[in-house]
């Protein structure tokens, strides 16, 4: 059994849901065959969320760990590849801090690289027919220090953890009245439980077209 922590965020900007959460919960109705699936809820709070992921991580020891959170504007799942050492906010968080430029480690490495197969998570979404690519942003607000904290604890405490971030579109329920791009939560669901058990089982990525132009 290959252990898999999903977490997903709190709503937050005005919100009433949060999709990642939703997703996360409803993909662990539901896990892939040789898969064990713990789910936590993160606070959209700088700090706090990272305390609750590594709280979680303690709890559950994990083999592989999926942060997913809210990337509103974004047509597909997009399968994150670097966190970056800051913290840059353009809105407050949960908790009111908003801040600029720094550090989430002091003195840590500028960036990471996620520590999953992401092309070839991408290209087994794509195979159920749902729509995912790489990012190679995953924004400076709370998502990104997610990231960064948990790829700087893989890094500097847990060597064998497997683990990295997505973000997915908003539900449908949240763009009723604008025009921007959702997706239904189970296809998110269904998204997540295929990225978790592609990363489960690839060791080496696959070389596929994947990267931007800007
Ligand atoms: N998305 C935000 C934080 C929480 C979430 O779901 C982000 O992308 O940073």
């Amino acid at each position: 059994m290959t252990r898999v922590l999903l977490t997903g965020f709190e709503p937050f900007d005005g919100e009433r849901v949060n999709p990642s959460w939703a997703a996360v919960r409803e993909a662990a109705t539901r896990p892939p065959a040789g898969l064990e699936f713990t789910t936590a809820e993160l606070p959209c709070v700088y700090g706090d969320a990272s305390a609750a992921l590594f709280q979680a991580v303690r709890d559950s020891d994990p083999d592989l760990v999926l942060c997913v959170g809210q990337a509103g504007g974004r047509p597909d799942l997009t399968v994150e590849r670097v966190a970056v050492n800051i913290d840059d906010a353009r809105i407050p968080d949960a908790r009111g801090a908003q801040p600029i430029d720094e550090p989430i480690v002091p003195h840590g490495p500028a960036a990471y690289f996620a520590a999953l197969p992401v092309k070839a998570c991408v290209m087994a979404v794509r195979a159920a027919g749902l729509p995912a690519s790489v990012s190679n942003t995953a924004g400076t607000f709370v998502c990104n220090h997610v990231f960064y904290g948990l790829m700087h604890l893989i890094a500097t405490e847990r060597p064998a953890l497997r683990g990295g971030f997505v973000h997915v579109p908003y539900a449908p329920e949240q763009v009723t009245d604008r025009s921007a791009p959702s997706l239904p939560v189970s296809a998110v669901a269904e998204g997540l439980r295929v990225i978790a058990a592609t990363a489960a089982i690839t060791k080496a990525d696959v070389k596929a077209v994947g990267g931007a132009t800007h």
